[in-house]
């Protein structure tokens, strides 16, 4: 695995770290392969949680600006380097945690905008980026970040370009919650740890449902849910939640 960017294990949660904390962790040509070989190898099952964070004060800065002119095709870079990426965390079947310790910008924005949660440091800061140096929203931005604040607000936002506060972000509920720099790493470690117990199935069927309603009709919804709906039932977890519930005790779910 490059050192561009680093994965580790803590129990059933992978946490994969961004890298280049010189220049806030932005994106240049190898950290895409290597964020490809972390989200697979948060494909195995023992992985029920998987947390996203930057080293250092950064969280992600978007495309390194240095190497910008260096790419022939903008276009086939987005196709190629950015877009496999945003595609695996939503295709991966456990819970993504965007831990945002600091400036989320660019394309950094984006990929904390792709992943299923986001937990913000105090001191971290959301900024658009892109037009402030007359590009467009890219690398998910468009989809994920209208999905998430509403097409006027997430407009306003993206195409001004000002930089927002992790309480404003907290009040837009981009956030779910913001915490002290000194408690972030600890908090962001209980917090996965409780996404990693839940049981894993259903929480990424949930995740599968709600992606796909964004795009189906009632009806097609109506169907996948009652797909998914007899598969979860056949899983150990349902097993144990239903038995849990009758015993009267907390379950233990295994995540399968
Ligand atoms: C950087 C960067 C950076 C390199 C800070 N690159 N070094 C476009 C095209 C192609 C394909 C895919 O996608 C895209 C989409 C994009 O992502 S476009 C948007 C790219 N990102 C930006 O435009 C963000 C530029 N950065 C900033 O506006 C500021 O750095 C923010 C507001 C994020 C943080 O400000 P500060 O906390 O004041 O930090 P700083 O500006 O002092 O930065 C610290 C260092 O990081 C500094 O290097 P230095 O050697 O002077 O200490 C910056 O040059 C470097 N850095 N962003 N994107």
């Amino acid at each position: 695995m490059s050192e561009t960017v680093l994965t580790s294990r803590a129990g059933s949660v992978l946490t994969i770290t961004l890298n280049r904390p010189d220049k806030l962790n932005a994106f240049e040509a190898s950290m895409h392969a290597a964020l490809r070989e972390a989200l697979r190898e948060a494909e195995a099952a023992h992985v029920r949680a998987v947390v996203i964070t930057g080293a250092g004060r950064g969280f992600c800065v978007g495309q390194d600006l240095g190497e910008f002119k260096r790419i022939p095709q903008i276009g086939d870079a987005l196709r190629e380097r950015y877009h496999p990426n945003v595609l695996a965390i939503r295709a991966l079947e456990k819970p993504v945690i965007a831990a945002v310790n600091g400036p989320a910008a660019g394309a950094g924005l984006s990929l904390a905008c792709v992943c299923d949660i986001r937990i913000a440091a105090e001191s971290a800061t959301f900024v658009p980026a892109f037009v402030n140096i007359g590009l467009v929203p890219d690398a998910g931005g468009p989809y994920f970040i209208r999905r998430l604040l509403g097409t006027p607000r997430a407009f306003e936002w993206m195409a001004s370009g000002r930089r927002l506060s992790s309480e404003q972000a907290l009040e837009w509920g981009l956030v779910s919650e913001v915490v002290e720099d000194a408690r972030f790493g600890e908090r962001t470690a209980e917090l996965a740890a409780t996404w990693a117990a839940l049981p894993t199935r259903a929480v990424a069927m949930t995740k599968q449902l709600f992606d796909h309603a964004e795009r189906a009709s009632l009806e097609d919804t109506l169907r996948l849910e009652a797909e998914l709906q007899a598969a979860a039932t056949e899983s150990e977890d349902f097993g144990e939640g239903a038995s849990a519930f009758r015993e009267k005790r907390k379950p233990q779910f295994r995540g399968r």
